[in-house]
């Protein structure tokens, strides 16, 4: 797929703003071009000052490119270039400056688990793809809530937080709904919960994430690591339960047909190859 292209959506997510239209051959801020006229937006959720978003540029001039304080405000990508104050995306134009709906200037760092387990039939055998023959994978998906659209089930890192933390924090909030549960119940799974997160997991992506609330000057960023359940006895007995920004979670096939919210489905290809299992 082309590189940026969910963050050159027409329409701003949540909003009636619309992007200034970029073409791939625009793309490049190398590319001289006199006419780009981007939007400014910043939505007003964030415009309200909420703990997890920056102050407006002018009153506000934070340490780029570095770790500032317990913000990560490094980028995986590259470093990247910081014009009258504003940080500059590394992948190009969006057609649209401000932060839209993301809280840092720069890079907003996510974290995306990717939690597997081979899909079997009633016998328990694995089943294989009929085109491939490879076995297929299954994940563990939500539905998001803000778009509707099926997604690994990540979130953002916090201020200090360990990204090995994020991922298990997430995938607890989102796909086990651990943030409505007792204190009880919380025990019964934690100790499951500690376990699949346990093993170091396999780092499938780190980088730039083509998600459609990146701005000329804030984007998405994200390290996505799978954490698969090979025999079928640990994670796979979860109890799924959609929970926080999360409508609806469910085991997913693995393929490459799969129409995931941002670039999501490029994490799943990683994955499937370095599994051996059909894409
Ligand atoms: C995507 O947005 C990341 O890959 C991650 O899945 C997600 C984080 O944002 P929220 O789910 O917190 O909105 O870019
Ligand atoms: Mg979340
Ligand atoms: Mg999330």
């Amino acid at each position: 797929s082309a590189p940026h292209t969910k963050a050159r959506c027409p329409l701003y997510p949540g909003s009636d703003t619309r992007r200034f239209p970029v073409l791939d051959d625009k793309l490049k801020w190398e590319i001289k071009w006199a006419e780009y006229k981007p939007v400014n937006y910043t939505a007003p959720s964030v415009l309200k000052k909420p703990v997890w978003a920056d102050p407006d540029i002018g009153s506000f001039s934070p340490r780029f490119n570095a770790l500032d304080g317990l913000v990560d405000r490094r980028s995986h990508v590259a470093t990247y270039k910081v014009e009258q104050g504003k940080p500059i995306n590394p992948c190009g134009r969006t057609g649209l400056t401000g932060r839209g709906l993301l809280g840092r200037w720069g890079p907003n760092h996510a974290a995306d688990p990717i939690v597997t387990r081979w899909k079997r039939d009633s016998n328990g055998q694995q089943v294989l793809n009929k085109s491939s023959k490879l076995p297929v994978l299954q994940f563990v998906s939500i539905k998001r809530k803000d778009c509707g659209e099926w997604a690994i089930p990540g979130g953002m890192v916090d201020p200090g937080e360990l990204v090995s933390l994020t991922l298990q924090r997430e995938f607890s909030e989102e796909a086990l709904n651990t943030l409505k549960m007792s204190s009880m119940e919380k025990a019964k799974l934690s100790e499951r919960i500690a376990r699949l997160f346990s093993s170091e997991g396999l780092q499938v992506y780190k980088g730039y994430v083509d998600d459609p609330r990146n701005t000329d000057n804030s984007w998405m960023e994200t390290v996505a690591v799978n954490f698969h359940d090979e025999k079928g006895d640990s994670v796979s007995g979860l109890p799924l339960q959609a929970g926080d920004d999360a409508g609806q979670v469910s085991w997913v096939d693995i393929d490459s047909a799969l129409k995931l919210y941002a670039s999501h489905s490029e994490f799943l290809k990683v994955t499937a190859k370095e599994r051996r299992a059909h894409w």
